[in-house]
């Protein structure tokens, strides 16, 4: 899209549209690059507003063959049609209801920015979310429009899809119904060559609905888990929060070029295949997990974002969050939840944390935006999610459940804003949450301190918040923070379970009275509030919660402390590796009474981001080479030091039997693939050689590759990886990756330049994009190396895939949202691809506000 002047848009600016949509019928005459829409809309006023309004529709990349009111052509004096829609004055308007009628040609096969209707790999798909369906006719693209939609399909293709029931179909047609209201973003269609996986779900109070997958042909044998997955998903929301699914069929389709995971257009769910398609030899654990949680996230939806939508696009975590907060719950559920609370504190880290530090932090409810499309973040999504826990923690379990089922009953069917969601809160606990509210308001990560004082058997413990001044909000008023905690005694003993302190001001102190002896705090059990704890900790008292705590995501958060101690001063202070540290991790490793995912996340060290994000908040200018290279020793160390246990594990977690997906089996893997990953360091990749002749599942497969990369010695295997998988789109863009994320430093660059012409890198097709680009962004101390070259190298891309796929584009110009934390020549390198960036003629409205907000 260009744009000469991109606009903002301010929430305070909101107004309702002036007309209602009783009902709206669309027929589709689909033809690649000349699809005829035919749109009939009946339009009434809109009480709310009153006095007479032209009419507004959104339209963009249309070409307008026909436009009429009540049957009467619109004259050409009172439409009005400009880049961003049409017009209809409102003289040519009748006072009451009216109907608009519309005729529009569209070009699918030339949309290359697979937004609104588009085509992927010969079958007809659409993204409309958050604005694309104003590229598929003219429409009040808002989400708090919202109508019943009848859709009519015809084409020459063998499956013909949209939203809501099929009504009736011939040969070279297809009509559907779709009775519950709803926004346009919502709308789906698609057609093509497709084959199905059927199944079926009797929902409890007894509505048989068909639930089917459809892939290209060929993908077939590689959905069961995906089914399986919906079905525990419809399953686990009946039991969890009542809510049942509505319509008398659910479809979910695959398709290889999309932009996001996937989309929850109602009853037609439009999958990334990538979140679909799975098989132990094509998917990883990870791959399978993610999957599950997509899976369960899109039907979640259903009724957090389908049935009670957004009022307008700032109130996005209204839908994302909520629905972030199920599939958790959902994925603890399923799986472990201390080890599903980990990877989401930790990806919470990795992502929305450094999001917050930078230039891009944002309230999880922004008040403006140029691009909405640049505003699907971590921060809305993650942190979106942080917050609801967050109001559960506060109002407990039953507060939580009652507020969620008056939420459902007053707000069904409706478009609505955070205030409504706080209210059913209020209304159901009779809590005010107006200092709460702060949390959707406000950008920036708080930094909480504690001191300790102990004296006449009390212990008082002082904690201070601060958050830091973000992008437009300089100073920040306190915030209601959940602290959960628990003390232990000397001996380890639980003397005080898990206890929410509820702080409100910027300093405040709790006292623990009539203890015997000074116990030790573990304090932000669970991680009950997205902040940063920053406590002057002795190591010992570390090792201790990392033996002891009863909490286990403190106690994992303990050896996670440690490990960051011991690389923050190997890094500052050429320290040598700690050997507590290390014959702590050498316990957990062989503590057979801990579960394998566990240990094996203990295992993992943090990664050189995270102690780059760690510096920085310290103040310190993190040097990306120094970091990888004490990364680097500290791994070589433990695996010498813990050999045996390490080598014992290795042998010890291998496949007993048949694969199974489970959390127990892949756990297991992790576990074995995390002392694979240490024990590469010393055996010059023998081990990984071995397991990568013999893999059977492609978790051990990929982990094998990347570390024949790492030990210098893939030169048979990727030429036989690519090879055995060359037509796998999904495992090529994993051979993309692994290659980029994995090579030295030095080469990082060399070898992305080198992918980036390989016949295979279809930089079009947005996963492969991402593989190669992201890959090199994950590479730390290869982005980052001093020679500028991957700089150079990601900026060239940036403006290559802008003009075809800007959204693309502007997500992936976030890798260099840290550029502020580095050193003045590396900080003089990036401001300068950026400059170069936003001086490229007709850069697009996404990458041109990203680029903006990056430089600051
Ligand atoms: N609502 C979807 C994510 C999504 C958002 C935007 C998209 O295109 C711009 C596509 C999908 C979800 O949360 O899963
Ligand atoms: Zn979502």
């Amino acid at each position: 899209m260009k744009d000469a002047s991109p606009q903002t848009i301010y929430l305070k600016d909101y107004q309702p549209f002036p007309f209602r949509i009783e009902r709206v019928d669309l027929t589709f005459r689909l033809a690649p690059k000349t699809t005829r829409v035919i749109s009939r809309i009946a339009f009434a006023p809109n009480p709310e507003r009153a006095g007479r309004h032209d009419l507004f529709l959104h339209g963009e990349k249309l070409r307008l063959i026909a436009a009429r009111i009540d049957g009467a052509d619109v004259p050409a004096a009172l439409l009005t049609v400009t880049d961003e829609g049409a017009t209809v004055a409102a003289q040519a308007l009748p006072d009451g209801p009216f109907l608009w009628e519309a005729e529009v040609e569209i070009d699918p096969e030339g949309n290359t920015a697979l937004e609104g209707l588009y085509m992927s790999g010969g079958m007809y798909c659409t993204q409309c979310e958050a604005e694309g369906f104003r590229k598929i006719t003219y429409y009040p693209d808002r989400p708090d429009v919202m109508a019943p939609f009848k859709v009519r399909i015809e084409s020459d293709m063998p499956v013909m899809l949209s939203n809501g029931n099929p009504t009736a179909s011939g040969p070279g047609w297809a009509e559907w119904d779709d009775p519950w209201p709803k926004p346009s973003y919502l709308f789906a269609l698609v057609a093509g060559n497709l084959v199905n996986l059927p199944d079926s779900f009797t929902t409890r109070s007894g509505r048989k609905v068909d639930l089917n997958i459809w892939v290209r042909p060929g993908d077939l044998d590689r959905c069961a888990f995906a089914m399986d997955s919906l079905i525990r998903s419809m399953t686990w929301d009946e039991e969890a929060y009542g809510r049942e699914y509505d319509l008398d069929v659910f479809n979910i389709v695959a398709v290889d070029d999309f932009n996001m995971g996937a989309m929850e257009n109602k009853g037609l769910n439009i999958f990334n295949s990538k979140l679909v398609l799975a098989s132990p030899e094509t998917a990883t654990d990870l791959d399978f997990e993610r999957i599950e949680g997509v899976i369960a996230h899109e039907y979640f939806h259903n009724w957090t974002g389908n049935r009670i939508t957004c009022r307008d696009w700032f109130q996005l975590c209204l839908k994302e969050g909520l629905t972030v907060f199920r599939d958790q719950q959902f994925t603890s559920a399923m799986r472990s939840e201390p080890v599903k609370r980990i990877e989401d504190v930790l990806s919470l880290r990795a992502r929305q944390f450094r999001e917050d530090m930078g230039p891009l932090a944002h309230p999880p409810r922004p008040s403006s935006f140029v691009e909405i499309n640049n505003f699907y973040t971590a921060t809305v999504y993650e942190k979106g999610a942080e917050v609801i826990g967050m109001l559960k923690r506060l109002v407990g379990d039953d507060g939580y459940a009652r507020a969620l089922d008056l939420y459902f009953d007053r707000h069904d069917g409706d478009a609505a804003t955070i205030e409504d969601w706080l209210k059913v809160f209020e209304d159901a606990t009779g809590r005010d949450l107006s200092q709460f509210k702060r949390w959707y308001t406000d950008a920036g990560t708080p930094r909480l301190s504690v001191s300790e004082d102990w004296r006449d058997g009390t212990l008082t413990l002082t904690f201070t918040q601060m958050t830091p001044p973000t992008p437009g909000q300089d100073t920040k008023l306190p915030r209601v923070i959940p602290i959960a905690v628990g003390l232990l005694n000397p001996n380890g003993d639980e003397i005080l379970p898990t206890t929410i302190l509820e702080m409100t001001e910027a300093t405040q102190s709790f006292r623990f009275a009539d203890l015997a002896s000074r116990p030790v705090a573990s304090i932000l059990r669970g991680f009950s509030a997205p902040v940063v704890l920053e406590r002057e900790v002795p190591a010992s008292e570390r090792a201790f919660l990392l033996a002891h705590d009863t909490d286990p995501f403190n106690r994992w958060e303990a050896g996670r402390a440690l490990a960051k101690d011991v690389l923050v001063r190997m890094v500052t202070d050429d320290d040598a590796p700690s050997a507590d540290y290390i014959s702590a991790l050498g316990r957990l490793l062989t503590d057979d009474s801990l579960d394998p995912a566990f240990r094996a996340l203990c295992l993992r060290l943090p990664s050189e981001d995270d102690l780059a994000q760690t510096l920085a908040e310290a103040g310190r200018s993190p040097d990306p080479d120094r970091i990888h290279t004490a990364r680097e020793t500290l791994a070589r160390t433990v695996a010498e030091r813990l050999v045996r246990p390490l080598a014992l594990t290795y042998d010890a977690m291998a496949d007993r039997g048949p694969f199974s997906p489970d959390a127990t089996a892949a756990g297991r893997r992790s576990l074995r693939v995390a002392a694979l990953g240490l024990l590469n360091r010393i055996d010059g990749g023998a081990r990984a050689q071995t397991l990568f002749d013999a893999a059977g599942n492609m978790t051990e497969s990929a982990a094998a590759l990347a570390c024949l990369i790492e030990a210098g010695r893939a030169e048979a295997a990727l030429p036989a990886f690519h090879e055995r998988w060359k037509g796998n789109r999904l495992v090529i863009d994993k051979w993309f990756m692994i290659q980029v994320v994995h090579a030295a430093p030095h080469q990082a660059a060399e070898v992305a330049e080198r992918l980036a012409a390989h016949p295979d890198f279809d930089w079009r097709n947005p996963n492969r994009a991402r593989s190669l680009l992201g890959g090199i962004a994950a590479n730390h101390a290869g982005f980052h190396h001093a020679s500028g070259a991957a700089y150079r190298f990601y900026a060239d891309w940036l403006l290559r895939l802008d003009p075809v796929n800007p959204q693309i584009a502007a997500r992936l110009s976030t890798a260099f949202e840290t550029w502020a934390r580095y050193d003045a020549d590396r900080r003089a390198m990036v401001a300068a691809e950026l400059q170069r960036i936003r001086s490229a003629p007709g850069l697009s409205r996404d990458l041109s506000e990203m680029t903006g907000r990056i430089l600051g």
